[in-house]
């Protein structure tokens, strides 16, 4: 899929470590509460256990990572359940252009366009290097968006909200751009 020799986006070091970002704290969320809703502009909305969401289509995905604070990391591998897939059951309204990516750490966010969304890369993801995604990860459950800068990437998702209208989120009210394409070194707003 990548090309071997071109992988690293302008601007971009390549480190072998997994640096840990977020706004806030880490959080700890009891694995056996958790529900994922899907709601919004959407046919059928629904909320998902751990467990539900396991029982549904499983992807493994190996990709590249690029943070907009410069670093990118090769060859993660990834496995949940394709957000496509997910659109599939919960089937989207016409009208449903964004998608809005609620967590738990105090009312962050971060969006995207459904069309952006809807990639076969784009996951919503329970497993990191085949074992549950860590706290410090954003585990049990976080979006993963290659295409993307890693902001785009949601640590601790508890909601998703199909909308009309784009709500820009945490990182890109503070100045980071919202399309945020790596290789278009799309970083600031
Ligand atoms: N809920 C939540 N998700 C988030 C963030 C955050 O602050 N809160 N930070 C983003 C940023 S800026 C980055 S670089 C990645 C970091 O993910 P990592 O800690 O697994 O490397 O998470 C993204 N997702
Ligand atoms: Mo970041």
């Amino acid at each position: 899929m990548n090309q071997q020799n071109n992988r690293l986006p302008p601007g971009q070091r390549k480190t072998d470590r997994f640096p840990v970002l977020q706004h806030g704290l880490i959080l700890r969320i009891d694995r056996s509460k958790y529900k994922l809703r899907i709601e919004g502009l959407v046919e059928k909305p629904v909320e998902l256990t751990l467990d539900e969401l396991k029982n549904l289509k499983k992807l493994d995905e190996t990709v590249d990572i690029h943070c907009v604070t410069s670093w990118s990391k090769f060859d993660t591998k990834w496995a949940g359940l394709p957000f496509k897939e997910l659109m599939g059951i919960v089937k989207p309204k016409p009208n449903a252009k964004f998608v809005i990516m609620h967590c738990a750490d105090g009312g962050f966010t971060t969006s995207l366009p459904l069309q952006a969304m809807m990639d076969d890369d784009v996951l919503v993801a329970y497993e990191y290097e085949g074992k549950p995604i860590s706290d410090d990860h954003g585990g049990p459950v976080r979006t993963i968006v290659p295409k993307r800068y890693f902001y785009k990437s949601a640590k601790w998702l508890v909601r998703l909200e199909l909308v009309e209208e784009d709500e820009p989120g945490y990182w890109e009210r503070g100045g980071y751009s919202n399309s945020a394409d790596p290789w278009k070194e799309e970083r600031y707003a």
